[in-house]
């Protein structure tokens, strides 16, 4: 929970900036912004669309809008939230014709939320990192601390204060962090090595955020990972085993999306991100009640901004309300994790997904080994076999999802 004292809740005042009335996604992305208030624990109080022709340099708004919003707010304790990215210069420029209030812009609140819901050391480090970061050029030419910003969102990192700090303490911190998110990332990228060389199929939940991603990840795999109607619940990787037709899969649930996230915020996450993104197939999960075009879209642009090129199933969730299927994309999966609806049809589509990769390949099975290849036999469909002296020859073709099974037996030419 965040506050603007240390005894209330934060109360967060959205201006909006508008170059173009006519922009239909304003109101959206004005909405969405609500919800994200609401997720970093803060309470919305009011909105200012502030119409401008041309961004004004100094204060993005320029002085006519900012004297109507000092005028609307008097002497309300409230954070200013800029919908919108500043600059440093134009924080400080709106927070000083605005009587020195507290502003704070787009970044800074997703930040806030990062931090709230970072549960790994890697995740804390990493949004810490990128809190740091972001202030860093807003503390230059101050020559003070962030204390006269007060409390609340903006001003606190994961763990415990670190941002009372002159800009030295800040840089050995800043280099701190790099050196044991480089380690963490040298950790994670050997276990992920390990999984690749056991085999196992890994299927990823992407998607945007508070689709359902994490109900699904709890459903098919009985994890209890929380799942909670807010944006950005999830933060860190969660990786578990599920089983369909004796066949195990890895399922990773991760960070949703969201449109305008600023990009930096991505590259704060590159690292988690991308190990999470490295499956076999992504399951594409929307929320068929909201904007799901919006939400593809904005998926499919930040996983090409991530250079992401795997095959993707698209999942189409909270399906129990649809009453015209036909809005949708033909190829949509429709599921209810909340309801287990769907899920017998979605564990069938994606064994028909691995099934399609067989390998035609050569086994030889020792005769004293014909008792474990036996239970094995299930897994492959035999071609032709020839039987030699001391085993058997086993020409076979095998589903790319069960090679792992038979390593021991594989003639390698
Ligand atoms: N109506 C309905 N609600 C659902 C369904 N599946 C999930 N939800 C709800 O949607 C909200 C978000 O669910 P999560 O599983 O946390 O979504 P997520 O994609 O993991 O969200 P983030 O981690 O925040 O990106 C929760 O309130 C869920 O109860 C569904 O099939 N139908
Ligand atoms: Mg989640």
């Amino acid at each position: 929970m965040y506050s603007n004292n240390d005894n209330s809740i934060e109360k967060i005042y959205i201006l909006q900036p508008v170059l173009d009335e006519k922009d239909k996604d304003i109101k959206l992305i004005h909405d969405e912004t609500i919800s994200l208030i609401e997720s970093a624990g803060a309470i919305y109080c009011g909105s200012f669309l502030a119409k401008i022709r041309e961004i004004h340099p100094a204060t993005y708004i320029g002085s006519g809008n900012l004297d109507k919003i000092k005028n609307r707010l008097e002497d309300l304790d409230v954070t200013i939230l800029f919908n919108g990215s500043l600059s440093p210069s134009q924080t400080l420029n709106i927070s000083a014709a605005l009587g020195d209030c507290k502003v704070i812009d787009r970044t800074t609140l997703i930040l806030a939320i990062f931090a709230k819901n970072a549960k790994s050391s890697e995740g804390k480090l990493q949004v810490e990192l990128a809190q740091l970061k972001y202030m860093y050029p807003r503390l230059k030419g101050k020559g003070e601390g962030l204390s006269r910003l007060g409390g609340g969102i903006g001003t606190r990192g994961p763990g415990e204060s670190k941002l009372e700090t002159d800009r030295r303490r800040i840089r050995v911190r800043l280099s701190y962090l790099e050196n044991k998110l480089n380690e963490l990332s040298t950790r994670r990228n050997l276990i992920s090595e390990r999984r690749k060389k056991s085999n196992v199929p890994v299927i990823s939940l992407i998607g945007y955020t508070n689709t359902g991603k994490s109900t699904l990840l709890n459903l098919l795999t009985g994890a209890n990972v929380q799942a909670e109607n807010k944006l950005f619940a999830t933060l860190d990787p969660t990786t578990r085993s599920f089983v369909i037709d004796n066949t195990t899969f890895l399922l990773t649930d991760t960070v949703g999306f969201l449109r305008e996230l600023p990009h930096h915020l991505i590259s704060a996450f590159h690292s988690t991100l991308e190990s999470a993104l490295d499956c076999d197939l992504a399951l594409i999960v929307c929320d068929a009640t909201a904007d799901y075009e919006m939400q593809l879209e904005t998926t499919m642009k930040t996983l090409d901004a991530l250079n992401f090129n795997v095959p993707h199933l698209i999942v189409m969730n909270k399906s129990e309300n649809i009453i015209n299927f036909d809005e949708y994309p033909s190829n949509s999966i429709y599921v209810s994790a909340k309801n287990n609806i769907g899920i017998e049809r979605l564990k069938s589509e994606i064994l028909h997904f691995f099934s399609a990769f067989n390998t035609d390949t050569e086994l030889f099975i020792p005769y004293t080994k014909y008792h474990d290849y036996s239970k094995l036999k299930k897994y492959l469909n035999e071609i032709s076999y020839k039987y030699l002296d001391d085993g058997i020859k086993v020409f076979a073709r095998v589903p790319n999802i069960h090679m792992f099974r038979f390593e021991e037996f594989r003639v390698v030419h």
